[in-house]
């Protein structure tokens, strides 16, 4: 265990002091430094690829029920701990504490989900064309996976991607974000005392650019699971092809929420609140484009924005918070300019989008409505990441189908209707990864496939048993006897 110190990588087993600092601080009250993170080089890298290479074929031969035991303990102490590393979390990453709670959970139950398909993972048995000859399909480990994780899931993500790489035998070197790394930390030590041979997993934390790329490239990591925004996972993506590692990215979305005249209004808009604002409308799942027939266009409008003027922006901790800060000053600048954007791309700002004060200093921002745009302004193309929706009038389910779809992202896709033929057609012909019928775009279970169409993700698909596809290569047998 860590002597309380933060500001240590886990290598090879050991918890070693990081050459230098960051500060985490939380984006709900800026006076407080939430504490100090390792800031690594390069060479705190190559120590962790070196521990994980060292020991990866011991843990390719683990048993399922090795497999198991770690897993299923590392979930039990989670959820165990689920309050306190849920204040975590709301403290460093701006999410309300239920928010916090809630995911820290999901963390729990991801790994417990995977403790159970380590004693599931299935090959093929097939009869050969060749007399006397069995062909057997098996599924084997890629050796070390690199992890690079982002704030806005700082225990879920990392959750979801660590613990399939430790259920399907491969070893680890998982760098978590630099701006909300308490809960990577607190995972590392969790899985520091969970049984797991020493090196199987290492933290390295530090920025993208100097850790993450220094992960990205090295010939020793066999594949890279990414999740964050375009430009690094194209980076990522160029390197790792270069040097042929596997690539798991998923980068973003610009998610539309179809509402029709058919839809039963107050159902549609809270679906619409929730998809668009909660978690301060930072998940890459976000309803950020409200698509709407004219039919309940006016209704839906003034419902979204009656509901929006009362929720509660504040400190993440507050038990009447409903919507928390953003999580940096660059990322509320940046969703500000967005808002400016809009502005003068003629959008009608119906409510919000100005920054507020409260009584702890932080990154607050009143949630934003736009109307009347149209799929062609730069606020219903580029990913805002932010509090920020706009509504998009369309005269029928043709037209909201074909702006829905008129994006360069792919990833959730919700529709808010009681026709089943609607529903039915939007799920066969929505491009994107998921899709949601009365359902808010956000918010996913932690047992089935996630992941999205076109640029919002690369390679195959994350959680749930799909996860395999990325975590093993498949070896195919001839055996003649
Ligand atoms: C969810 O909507 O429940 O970074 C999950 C993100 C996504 C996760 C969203 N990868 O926002």
């Amino acid at each position: 265990m860590n002597n309380g110190s933060v500001n240590t990588n886990l290598i090879g087993g050991a918890w070693i002091t990081a050459p230098a600092v960051i500060q985490n601080i939380n984006p709900s009250d800026l006076s407080d430094i939430v504490g100090e993170y390792g800031h690594s080089e390069e060479q705190q890298v190559l120590e962790a690829v070196a521990a994980a290479n060292t020991v990866s074929e011991k843990w390719a031969d683990s048993t399922p029920q090795e497999r198991f035991n770690v897993l299923d303990g590392i979930g039990t102490e989670i959820l165990a701990r689920k309050e306190e590393i849920g204040n975590l979390l709301a403290r460093e990453e701006g999410k309300t504490l239920p928010e916090g709670i809630g995911e820290t959970n999901r963390a729990g139950q991801i790994f417990k989900f995977y403790a159970g398909e380590a004693l599931r993972l299935a090959g093929e048995k097939i009869p050969s064309i060749r007399p006397g000859v069995d062909v057997e399909i098996t599924r084997q480990p890629i050796g070390v996976v690199g992890i690079i994780t982002p704030w806005n899931f700082p225990i879920a993500i990392p959750a979801w991607k660590i613990a399939p790489a430790i259920c399907y035998g491969n070893a680890v070197v998982f760098k978590p974000a630099e701006l909300a790394p308490g809960c990577g930390w607190i995972l590392a030590d969790i899985l520091s005392r969970s049984g797991l041979p020493e090196g199987v997993f290492n933290m390295v934390c530090g920025s993208g650019t100097t850790v993450g790329k220094a992960i990205t490239e090295h010939p020793d990591v066999a594949g890279v699971s990414f999740t964050g925004s375009q430009a690094v996972g194209h980076l990522i993506a160029m390197k790792c092809v270069e040097r042929k590692a596997k690539i798991q990215l998923e980068m973003g979305g610009k998610n539309p929420l179809v509402v029709l005249d058919d839809a039963d209004l107050d159902v549609a808009v809270k679906i619409a609140v929730n998809g668009a604002y909660f978690s301060t409308g930072q998940r890459c799942t976000a309803s950020s484009r409200l698509i709407v027939t004219e039919g309940i266009h006016d209704r839906f409008v003034d419902a979204v924005a009656e509901s929006i003027k009362h929720l509660r922006v504040g400190n993440a901790l507050d038990s009447e918070t409903q919507i928390g800060p953003v999580v940096s000053e660059d990322q509320l600048n940046k969703i500000l300019e967005y808002v400016e954007i809009g502005k003068n791309e003629g959008a009608n700002l119906v409510w919000g989008g100005e920054r507020l004060t409260r009584e702890t200093e932080g990154f607050y921002q009143a949630p934003a409505l736009f109307t009347e745009t149209t799929p062609e302004m730069r606020i219903n193309k580029e990913e805002i990441f932010g509090p920020v929706a706009s509504v998009i009038r369309v005269k029928d389910y043709e037209e909201a189908l074909s702006v829905a779809n008129d994006t360069e992202f792919g990833l959730s896709a919700g529709i808010c209707t009681s026709s089943l033929k609607y529903a039915r057609d939007f799920q066969k012909r929505a491009d994107a990864g998921m899709v949601m019928v009365n359902l808010p775009t956000a918010g996913v279970d932690y047992h089935v496939p996630f992941g999205g169409t076109k640029g919002s993700s690369y390679g195959s698909r994350e959680q749930g048993s799909y996860a395999a596809e990325f975590y093993t290569t498949v070896k195919t047998t001839y055996i003649y006897s």
